[in-house]
């Protein structure tokens, strides 16, 4: 298998998480997105990464597919809850990690524009979402002190990590009134899934 992505990506950062927790060998093919042929566009017709190509040649997207196929394909361990509440619970905060994500690469986009020509608004309601969908984020990893050590971590905690360590790369300031926050990202940095994904 092989897996299109960029180092910073962090829905190809949720993936490559997912591979290492899983122990589920694929090789990892960087791409450059500022080309307008790079190689997941033949596999992917919106461009985008993370793909993940499977060994009969036929390609899954987008991250939240990709980590359920991988969840079919490896049970054990899982990372994903039987149980159906449970289950919904780490999908909802998927989700919200995901809009984390996304609204902060909107953000991100939005600030390279020339001064004069940025949406104000735009960049203030951006912030405003994100800032409380990580309000949201930092609740949740109070129940998550010591899963640094634990023997896989969940979506619910991949996810986080793939989120808030792009926030910290792309927009710090947002970080700063989350100390808790801050603090279970770092205790974090010890699992090998984790500091060996770091976004460069
Ligand atoms: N919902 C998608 C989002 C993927 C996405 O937006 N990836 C970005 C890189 S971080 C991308 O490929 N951007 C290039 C483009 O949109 O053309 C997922 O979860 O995989």
């Amino acid at each position: 298998m092989r897996l299109f992505a960029t180092e910073t990506s962090p829905y190809a950062r949720k993936v490559r998480i997912v591979l290492l927790e899983k122990n589920i060998p694929c090789e990892v093919e960087w791409v450059n997105l500022r080309t307008q042929d790079h190689a997941a566009l033949a596999h992917n017709p919106l461009g985008k990464i993370p793909v993940l190509l499977r060994n009969d040649g036929s390609a899954v997207y987008d991250s939240a597919v990709i980590v359920q196929y991988l969840e079919v394909l490896r049970p054990d361990p899982a990372i994903i809850p039987k149980d159906p509440e449970a289950r919904i619970e780490a999908l909802r905060v998927e989700a919200l990690a995901s809009g984390i994500m996304d609204t902060t690469i909107a953000w991100v986009l939005e600030q390279r524009h020339a001064a004069d020509c940025q949406d104000l608004n735009m960049l203030q309601r951006a912030r405003g979402k994100v800032t409380t969908a990580l309000a949201m984020l930092q609740e949740e990893t109070m129940a998550w002190k010591d899963v640094g050590s634990a023997p896989v971590l969940n979506l619910s905690q991949i996810a986080t990590v793939a989120a808030v360590g792009y926030v910290d790369l792309r927009a710090p300031d947002f970080l700063v009134q989350f100390p808790d926050l801050l603090a279970w990202m770092h205790s974090m940095r010890l699992r090998p899934s984790v500091s060996a994904t770091l976004p460069q």
